[in-house]
């Protein structure tokens, strides 16, 4: 194997950034940029304060005991692998709920933090979920009882959108500008949609502070991509046999992009010089990314776990599977597409086949599959509503969406039980019970739910009839025979 090693540069920095959701892709992702930042033009200013708010304390208090220095592993394949130590992270904080059910451990270091005068932006990747937005239209749910008691109490927040605004009416008490809020999560418009939750919850707070938001904060949107799973066991066993053993590593594939609104009044790295893609509008980048690369991932999320495939690799390695992706990439997704000339769509539906068909990587479709009320809006039900609109059918989206209802269910076509790992799992599992051996009521239901599917999809008659027909198909006749039902269509 070749193996490329990129120490950290030696001497520590500045927090100027603020992250919030310390998780892998953090890690691997706006981290790298950085430390790239940093190597080449010896800036030591840029560095970031990196906080969970909800989980993984665990993960926190270890990079704080190994000096803020951990390594991502970047596999362009299993002989060729980038080894990169990382250390622009300054400090790790954490304002969840500790082991004995209190909350806020280091709330008031993070909300200094987000005031000080230094800090200039703040990041996020909380997620889709952590931004307490009603997937399908985008505003915020104030009846959530985490959004609920932040409105109760403001001054002792527990969401990101809580602290946001917590730490921005300090500001604006300080008469300090403002920070550039910076969404990374794979939204539709995420900067708009953060910005519409912040300004949301700050109004039912003070409509004055609200006001300011509105005029004083910019909210950029970004399309993030590179591929991060979940680390595994192997992962840091394979780590081990090449001479690192750190318990903060992850794991990527080699690609990275950053695709970003120039839009940061108070200032910004130089992205560019290290690859990142500043441009006047995000959108075609973030539709083409959420639609050809994620729709993929969750078409192969809902109909490969449910048989029993384990990962990306495993699934994009079949025939029928490979097939289904081209044909929804092709067919469905990159029509629905209004792209800046030049632009390669097949080359793009190429490129991220060979990306999944990376080896080195184990990403797990049961993590691809968590979340989907958050994720398919944007990664399906958007385009398809499209397509129907312009006249045109969403063979593979009806048969994702049959896909899902039945992966919701909790039990593969082996029988083999897992978790449902959703906000609305609750509503899903009623869903089932109640109506269990009736696909007709079942799939209904699911596409009654307009705070995920648009009415106007749900109530598209040949489109319900394609997703119940899916839904008999994959239940009756497995996977196989859904699959070539498909293929008639
Ligand atoms: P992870 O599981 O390693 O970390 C999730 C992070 O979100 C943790 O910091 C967790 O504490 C936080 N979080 C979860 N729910 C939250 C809530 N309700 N409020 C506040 N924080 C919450 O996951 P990972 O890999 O870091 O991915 C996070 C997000 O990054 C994804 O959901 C996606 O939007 C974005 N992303 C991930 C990519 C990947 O390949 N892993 C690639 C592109 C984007
Ligand atoms: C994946 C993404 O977990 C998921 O839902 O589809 O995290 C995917 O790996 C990234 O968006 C790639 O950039």
């Amino acid at each position: 194997m070749t193996i490329t090693h990129f120490p950290a540069a030696a001497r520590r920095g500045q927090v100027s950034i603020v992250h919030l959701g310390l998780g892998a892709f953090h890690r691997a992702h706006q981290a790298v940029f950085l430390e790239r930042f940093r190597q080449r033009s010896g800036d030591r200013t840029w560095g970031v304060s990196s906080a969970n708010l909800r989980s993984n304390v665990a993960l926190v208090d270890a990079l704080r005991e190994a000096g803020y220095r951990y390594h991502v592993a970047e596999y362009a394949d299993s002989d060729t692998l980038t080894l990169r130590e990382i250390g622009v992270i300054e400090e790790t904080l954490f304002s969840g709920r500790d082991a004995s059910g209190h909350w806020g451990r280091d709330i008031e270091a993070l909300l200094g933090r987000l005031a000080a005068p230094e800090t200039r932006i703040v990041t996020l990747t909380v997620t889709e979920k952590g931004y307490f937005l009603n997937p399908a239209n985008g505003e915020l749910i104030t009846e959530d009882p985490m959004v609920a008691a932040d409105i109760a109490h403001p001054q002792d927040p527990r969401t990101a959108l809580g602290i946001l605004v917590e730490a921005l009416a300090r500001r604006q008490a300080a008469g300090r500008a403002p920070f550039t809020v910076l969404c990374c999560d794979n939204m539709p418009d995420n900067g708009r949609r953060t910005r519409t939750a912040v300004i949301q919850l700050a109004a039912c707070r003070d409509e004055s502070l609200a006001a300011w938001i509105e005029h004083e904060v910019a909210f950029p949107c970004s399309m993030v991509d590179r591929i991060v799973p979940a680390m595994t066991e192997a992962d840091f066993k394979r780590l081990e046999t090449l001479g690192v053993s750190d318990p903060n590593a992850v794991v990527s594939e080699a690609f990275i992009q950053w695709v970003i609104e120039d839009d940061f009044p108070q200032g910004r790295p130089d992205w560019q010089s290290d690859g990142v893609e500043m441009v006047a509008d995000v959108a075609p980048f973030e539709t083409m990314k959420l639609r050809m690369l994620n729709g993929s991932h969750s078409l192969l999320a809902y109909l490969g776990a449910s048989e029993g495939v384990e990962t990306v690799f495993e699934a994009v390695s079949r025939n029928d599977l490979r097939a289904l992706l081209r044909r929804y990439m092709l067919d469905e997704a990159a029509p629905t597409l209004a792209m800046p000339e030049g632009t390669d769509v097949v080359a793009y539906a190429d490129s991220l086949l060979e990306r999944f068909a990376n080896d080195s990587l184990r990403h797990r479709l049961h993590q691809i599959a968590m979340d989907g009320s958050q994720k398919l809006p944007q990664r399906w039900l958007l385009g398809a509503l499209a397509r129907l609109e312009a006249g045109q059918s969403a063979p593979c989206v009806a048969l994702g969406l049959a896909a899902w209802i039945r992966y919701t269910a909790g039990r593969d076509s082996q029988g083999h039980v897992y978790k449902v790992d959703d906000p609305l799992g609750k509503r899903f599992a009623e869903f089932h019970e109640r109506h269990g051996q009736d696909p007709d009521a079942l799939v209904s239901a699911f596409l009654a739910m307009d705070d995920v599917v648009p009415p106007a999809l749900a109530n598209h008659s040949d489109f319900a009839a394609a997703v119940l027909d899916a839904y008999r198909s994959l239940t009756k006749q497995g996977l196989a025979g859904a699959l070539n039902a498909l293929e008639r269509t």
